[in-house]
């Protein structure tokens, strides 16, 4: 009879990648460092001993009293260190948080949701452009060590989605490509939600007003911005795409931050 080889399941992968591993790195996206915690992850370190730090990255996507106040409230629970992969800053804070005990190697697996910047990151470290990157979530296949100097070897990951999240948390931080969801409304509803609690002049700049219900401020989003069905209803579903793409391109980080023209 024929010996069925049992596939691994992507946690058994991770297991084992945690295993070969002594330090293990969280990417979080600083735009959401909470959504993008994966507590089963850091279970499983934790069972097995291992060191955890927390990075948070993308900062140049949010106000610094911001990412600073995280930083603080999560380097109670674990070491943080606040990079940005693109910028290049925090490198030598994170580098200094990796430097091994004298003599010994080290192999520091990169973990986090798909599209966070472990690949970016590993980049950044390194100063080579080793680990492939892409805007497209899912990207990075399969694992592949990559050195990072003399003691220390980085593990570049594929993304690890929890079961138990939800779609439109997902989507929003562009763990899925919005043009290839059925309904991209509820994610532009999610993000409206946020942006009125956290940063309503961007609602405004938009043409919407934030004291309205989440699904009329889509609909006057469309309509101020001329995106028109042919009857003259708003187009909801492509002002949808098209805030949540500006969401990810980081345009609407301008728009809070500042650095916006208009
Ligand atoms: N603005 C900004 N963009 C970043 C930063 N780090 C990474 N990115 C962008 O985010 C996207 C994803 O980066 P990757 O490094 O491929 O992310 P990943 O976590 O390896 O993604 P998967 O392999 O798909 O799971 C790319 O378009 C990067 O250019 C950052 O610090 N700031
Ligand atoms: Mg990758």
């Amino acid at each position: 009879m024929a010996r069925r080889r049992r596939r691994l399941g992507a946690w058994d992968r991770v297991k084992r990648v945690i295993r070969s591993s002594s330090v293990v790195l969280e990417v979080l996206d600083a735009r959401a460092p909470d959504t993008t915690r994966c507590k089963k992850l850091e279970g499983f370190a934790r069972m097995l001993h291992k060191s955890i730090i927390l990075v948070v990255n993308k900062t140049d996507l949010v106000d610094a009293a911001d990412a600073q106040a995280d930083q603080r409230r999560l380097a109670t629970d674990l070491p943080c260190v606040l990079v940005s992969a693109k910028s290049g800053k925090g490198r030598n804070r994170l580098k200094a948080q990796l430097r091994p005990k004298a003599g010994s190697d080290i192999r520091v697996a990169v973990f986090g949701y798909p599209n966070v910047g472990k690949s970016s990151i590993i980049n950044m470290l390194t100063r080579r452009g080793k680990a492939r990157t892409s805007p497209e979530p899912g990207f990075t296949k399969g694992e592949q060590w990559i050195r990072m100097d003399e003691n220390i070897l980085l593990l570049d990951t594929p993304g690890v989605i929890p079961r138990d999240e939800s779609a439109v948390d997902l989507a929003l931080l562009g763990a899925w490509d919005i043009d290839k969801l059925r309904d991209p409304v509820p994610v532009a509803w999610k993000l409206i939600e946020h942006l009125t609690a956290e940063h309503p002049a961007v609602i405004e700049y938009y043409g919407g007003d934030p004291s309205l219900p989440t699904h009329e401020v889509l609909e006057a989003i469309a309509c101020s911005r001329g995106r028109l069905l042919r009857g003259g209803e708003p187009d909801v579903d492509e002002m949808a795409k098209i805030l949540v793409r500006d969401w990810y391109r980081g345009n609407i980080a301008k728009v809070i931050t500042g650095e916006d023209e208009d």
